[in-house]
């Protein structure tokens, strides 16, 4: 098992340590910059000599950076191997996160703030800025660290410059403090690149004993805001690609998986954005086409084909976007699990069905009519292969029953659960090769709700009402439910010769609804809670892989592709005071694997669920 260590701070409270200047000016260059955060390819990072002339405002005033703290560092694990795709010839690129591990290097580490932009400080005053970690053992010598800023309207009014800067925790606090980006540079609103070469004498960034906080800090009389929205290091040295003592460079982690789907037999799937979000869409984000053709061949959308989307307005369907989605799936031979057909959510019920006053029975008939004009229009797109026809039905709690007035479908049918069995005979008319499933949460607890899922399969069993499988969404806590209450769960699917597709998998650090929160509250992505979370994504797919027989197996997908774009954190923001903290994913949010991932192949390839 590879050993993998996390970059961790040290706990050590030190105050109002090294003097820090502003520098000559040596080696920052300023390039304007339209990329998606985490796609810095190594290519962009620019090793410049810029002139003298961009002097700092303040040369000389001495800065009190921050001693370190429990915040957890960026997702950088040392070298126990290396993500071939970050590494050339002659450098190893690596990916810092910006949506957890940073802190303010003012008094008290605080003014940090996370958003879908990036990680943002308040420019409150010279030589405030925010700083994150690299773990030793390090060699940062003669690494280019680039970063894409933004800076708000008052920071380009108020004059403030930016300095990107490196300094070794612990001991003298050495830094590296001859990087600048000047307020000319910048455009309130606009990304721009910056990048800061660390080239101090006596490879003194060359560490085994410290780690180094690298990060940026404002110069002069700052007000505003700047938001780092993407940051990486680019390594000098070629990584290595051999685990352990050969080599002393970071590297960001690998789980040594080439291609993920390549280790099942049934299909591998990841819900992705489209349309719905313009920082993650597939069609457009180089980093999500690139994770997800290497290791997925299915995909569902994770909004774009739900009903609102597809037909607005009676009558009013709308392919475009999906048929998009599902046409460069096809390109790229990924097959499409469809989602959803029907589903009472508010927000994906299209008003005139929300608002409908016509007889229940017409309302069956208009849904009806949904349901055969989406199914046929993607049976001809061979490449969907199976639907969500029904999501989300049935009620929570004990006992478990079809949801009433919470359900447009049931209200509007005139307060009955018809709707159910009518989608699916309506699904199966229009297209009979296409696999047909119901989906729901907290199904795999084995509990009241699964007991009235399978009741309602052995009716429809019983009337020859089509469905061939049960979607089990698992969005599931670190320890809850447990992998036996999970395959028994499965089991009684199985036993109802159905198929068993997992279809929202994702394992949450921190969940309202998780035993550890809030009372024990995980606040760092350390090294034991990413095992955990690799020992746990091993089980459910092990459980999945012992209970479901080959035959009918429906596969596994993930709901999401890395940690930053993630329902949980948006659903959850007001418990989690705005922060990222829910790492659900098998990828972190600079695209990284994490080692959820490795546990994922792990069961996939037999090997023992471990947390080492
Ligand atoms: O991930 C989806 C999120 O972007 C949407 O805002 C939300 C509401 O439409 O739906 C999320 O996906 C849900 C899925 O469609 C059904 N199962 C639960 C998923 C997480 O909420």
């Amino acid at each position: 098992m590879r050993h993998i260590k996390h970059a961790f701070c040290l706990s050590l409270v030190t105050l109002g340590l090294t003097a820090c200047g502003g520098g000559g000016g040596k080696s920052t260059s300023v390039a304007a910059s339209s990329m998606a955060p985490g796609s810095v390819a190594a290519s962009s990072v620019i090793a410049s000599s810029a002139p003298a002339s961009s002097t700092p405002a303040s040369s000389v005033a001495p800065s009190s950076v921050a001693a370190p703290s429990s915040t957890p560092a960026s997702s950088i694990a040392p070298p126990s191997s290396f993500a071939a795709s970050s590494s050339s010839a002659a450098a190893t690129l690596v990916n810092l996160s910006v949506t957890s591990g940073w802190r303010g290097n003012g008094d008290g580490n605080s003014g940090i703030t996370y958003s879908s932009d990036g990680v943002s400080f308040t420019a409150a005053g010279d030589n405030l800025g925010a700083v994150t970690d690299i773990a030793a053992p390090i060699q940062l010598e003669d690494a280019v660290f680039t970063m894409i800023v933004k800076v708000s309207s008052e920071f380009k009014s108020s004059g403030a410059s930016l300095q990107p800067f490196a300094q070794i925790k612990g001991g003298a606090w050495a830094g590296e403090w001859d990087c600048w980006a000047g307020n000319d540079l910048f455009t309130a609103g606009s990304d721009v690149t910056i990048t800061c070469t660390i080239a101090e004498a006596d490879k003194k960034f060359d560490q085994t004993a410290n780690d180094v906080q690298i990060g940026v800090q404002a110069k002069g009389t700052p007000t505003g805001v700047v938001t780092i929205k993407s940051a990486s290091v680019t390594l000098k040295q070629k990584a290595s690609n051999s685990s352990g003592a050969s080599s002393s460079a970071a590297s960001a982690y690998s789980a040594n998986v080439n291609s993920l789907r390549e280790l099942a037999t049934f299909p591998i799937g990841v819900a992705v954005s489209n349309t719905d979000s313009p920082s993650y869409n597939i069609l457009t984000n180089a980093s999500e086409k690139t994770l997800v053709e290497k290791h997925f061949d299915q995909m569902t959308a994770g909004n774009i084909m739900k009903m609102s989307y597809l037909q607005p307005s009676q009558g009013n369907f709308t392919f475009t976007n999906a048929d998009a989605f599902v046409d460069y799936a096809k390109s790229k031979n990924i097959n499409i699990h469809g989602h959803a057909l029907v589903w009472h959510s508010d927000y994906q019920v299209p008003n005139f069905m929300k608002n409908w006053s016509g007889s229940a029975a017409d309302f069956l008939t208009a849904l009806e009519t949904h349901i055969t004009n989406v199914v046929d229009h993607y049976e001809a797109k061979d490449n969907l292969v199976s639907w969500d026809v029904v999501n989300e039905a049935l009620t929570d709690g004990t006992p478990s029953n079809f949801r009433t007035t919470d359900s447009t479908f049931y209200v509007k049918s005139g307060n009955s659960a018809v709707y159910i069995e009518r989608a699916f005979k309506a699904a199966r008319a229009a297209n009979a090769g296409v696999k047909l499933y119901y989906n729901d949460y907290n199904i795999e607890q084995n509990n009241s709700k699964t007991n009235k899922m399978i009741e309602m399969v052995t009716d429809f069993q019983a009337r020859s009402i089509p469905i061939d499988g049960i979607g089990f969404q698992m969005h599931v806590c670190l320890n809850y439910p447990t992998a036996t209450t999970i395959a028994a769960a499965m089991k009684k699917v199985v036993d109802k010769g159905l198929m068993v597709k997992i279809t929202e998998l994702d394992v949450a650090i921190n969940q309202p609804y998780c035993d550890n929160y809030p009372a024990n509250k995980i606040s760092a992505f350390t090294q034991t809670v990413a095992l955990a979370q690799k020992k746990r994504y091993c089980e459910i797919v092990k459980a999945y892989l012992d209970t479901v027989p080959a035959n009918l197996r429906g596969g596994i997908s993930v709901w999401g592709t890395t940690n930053a774009n993630t329902w949980l954190d948006d659903l959850y923001r007001t418990q989690f005071d705005n922060q990222k903290i829910s790492w659900p994913l098998l990828f972190d949010s600079s695209y990284n694997d994490k080692p959820a991932l490795r546990g994922f192949a792990d069961a996939l390839q037999g090997t023992a669920c471990s947390n080492l």
